[in-house]
């Protein structure tokens, strides 16, 4: 019988501010690990600000942006090995540049060109998944293969509050769940799913209660609180590889810019509410605590925001730099024997394009 532990229900948090809390430490996080993180964040945020400057200058397609989600990828992955796979969705896509990918092959991903697959073992990092949810089973299977090859490696999903009501998300928890697969099932609440709230979305007090259906622990954290959300998976990868399951995290923030750059949120968003979120943005709020405890200053801070802006500048460069992409890629791969039709809709394809 699956032992159930009641999900959290406070957030847990690490960085205390303006409300008084005080800042805690972390356990085994030295200095230089900390700095590591500041710059993993730094990173995302940079890509991220300055991929909704390309596509307004029409240099990437739509784009979905995720400012003040930093805090919850970089202090996720910074709880894994490298051999640790991660499953992202579009929200999480800029993830495998903290497994040492170049931004231009995320770029090139937004920019629809080839450029932009690789090859998920190069990173342990599977497809950016569009559809909501439907990684979920796939890194359950994964987390699960490699329970049964005894191998040491787990699995982390990373998926939105609204995934959470796909029936994909409810397979895949079950699944990992019943297999004992080392997967951390995380949660990204940041309560809005397009223009659905969370009110609209569920019933349950907390998401992170979803898990004691599938009797697996859930964790509620401060998601623009970067320790919290490292320390949280990291006890959820300890649990994966002692052998004990699956873990739930629900990482809790509020989704301070548009769903994408396709999204005008003032349609149905409070403005107020997102001006008094801002504040509490989680690269601001690191800094703080990174200062408070004499780890950061001027120089550095300046010297890590310029290394990401220059491998930014490069990253476009690179991506631009690309050959425009063969449209028969197009017509491959999809069928062994090809419809006959195949044949005159790229002729016609290759026309319209004018080569
Ligand atoms: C299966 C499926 N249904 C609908 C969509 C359209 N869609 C794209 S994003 C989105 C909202 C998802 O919200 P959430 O899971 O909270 O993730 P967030 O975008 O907030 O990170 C929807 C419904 C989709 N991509 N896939
Ligand atoms: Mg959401």
């Amino acid at each position: 019988m699956a032992q159930v532990l009641p999900a959290e229900r406070d957030l847990r948090r690490v960085i205390g501010d303006a409300d008084g809390v005080g800042d805690r430490e972390v356990e085994g996080l030295g200095e230089q690990e900390l700095l590591d993180l500041f710059r993993s964040m730094v990173l995302l945020r940079t890509y991220d600000e300055r991929s909704v400057v390309y596509h307004r200058q029409g240099r990437i397609g739509t784009y979905a942006i995720f400012w003040n989600h930093e805090a919850m990828q970089a202090g996720a992955a910074h709880a894994l090995e490298d051999g640790d796979w991660i499953f992202p969705s579009y929200r999480e896509s800029a993830i495998g540049l903290l497994r040492g990918m170049p931004p231009e092959t995320v770029l090139s991903w937004w920019r629809g060109h080839p450029a932009g697959w690789w090859n998920p073992e190069d990173y342990n990092l599977a497809s950016i998944c569009v559809p909501i949810a439907t990684h979920v089973p796939h890194a359950a299977g994964l987390a699960w293969g490699k329970k049964l090859k005894g191998e040491r490696a787990c699995a982390i999903v990373f998926f939105g509050d609204g995934a959470t009501s796909e029936g994909s998300f409810h397979e895949g928890a079950n699944f990992a769940a019943v297999t004992r697969a080392p997967l951390i099932l995380f949660c990204n609440n940041n309560q809005w799913a397009i223009s659905t709230p969370l009110e609209a979305q569920t019933r349950a007090e907390t998401l992170a209660d979803k898990a004691v259906g599938y009797g697996m622990p859930g964790a509620r954290v401060d998601g623009t609180d970067v320790l919290a959300v490292y320390e949280a998976t990291r006890e959820a990868v300890d649990r994966a590889r002692s052998g004990d399951g699956p873990t739930f995290v629900e990482a809790v923030t509020y989704r301070t810019a548009p769903h994408a750059t396709a999204d005008d949120p003032r349609a149905y968003i409070d403005q107020e509410r997102v001006e008094e979120e801002k504040k509490r943005e989680c690269v601001g709020r690191y800094e703080g605590y990174l200062r408070r405890a004499g780890i950061l200053h001027d120089e550095l801070a300046a010297s890590i925001r310029s290394e990401a802006v220059e491998a930014m500048r490069a990253g476009i460069g690179a991506a631009e730099a690309e050959p425009p992409a063969d449209p028969g890629l197009l017509f491959e791969h999809a069928y062994v024997d090809p419809p006959a039709s195949f044949g005159s809709d790229l002729d016609e394809l290759r026309r319209i394009l004018g080569g």
